[in-house]
């Protein structure tokens, strides 16, 4: 069994997709084993995408992702990193496959509804970033 981190981005939640997202997402067969609501300030939505602090569109996101309250969530199933990113789709929605989250629901590249963890060695420190050990709990 392989865990990944997904965020339900502030657009996301602003378009009351919550439901609708994670029923997709359970639907494919991942099960929540943690979720919060939160509302991240700039420096740590900076922090989270790090990696992309040099990128040209840093600044954007960085506004975009604490411009409201988002959803993280650590999700499991076998091969869990790629089905999810499969799931979602390209990052801009349109070059996303049909039927995937993005291309069902995403308005641009760069506010795009979820996030996806590229690595099974990322999925584990996003989830350090946003779960303690005792808010990761198994449905069964
Ligand atoms: P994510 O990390 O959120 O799952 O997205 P991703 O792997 O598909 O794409 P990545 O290259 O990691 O980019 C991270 C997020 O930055 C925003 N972005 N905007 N305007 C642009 O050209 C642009 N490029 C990337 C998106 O929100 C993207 O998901
Ligand atoms: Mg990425």
């Amino acid at each position: 069994m392989e865990r990944t981190l997904t965020i339900l981005k502030p657009d996301c939640v602003k378009k009351q997709l919550i439901g609708a997202v994670i029923n997709q997402i359970e639907r494919a067969g991942f099960r929540v084993v943690a979720m919060k609501k939160i509302k991240l300030s700039k420096e740590t939505a900076g922090e989270f995408y790090g990696v992309h602090r040099e990128r040209p569109f840093f600044g954007e996101l960085v506004d975009f992702m604490s411009s409201g309250p988002c959803v993280p969530m650590i999700l499991e199933k076998e091969n869990a990193v790629a089905d999810f990113r499969t799931l979602i789709g390209a990052t801009d929605p349109a070059e996303a496959e049909e039927g995937t989250v993005r291309k069902l629901h995403a308005d641009s590249k760069g506010e795009n509804i979820v996030h996806g963890s590229d690595s099974a060695e990322n999925a584990a420190i996003e989830a350090g970033f946003f779960f303690a050990a005792e808010e990761v709990v198994r449905n069964n």
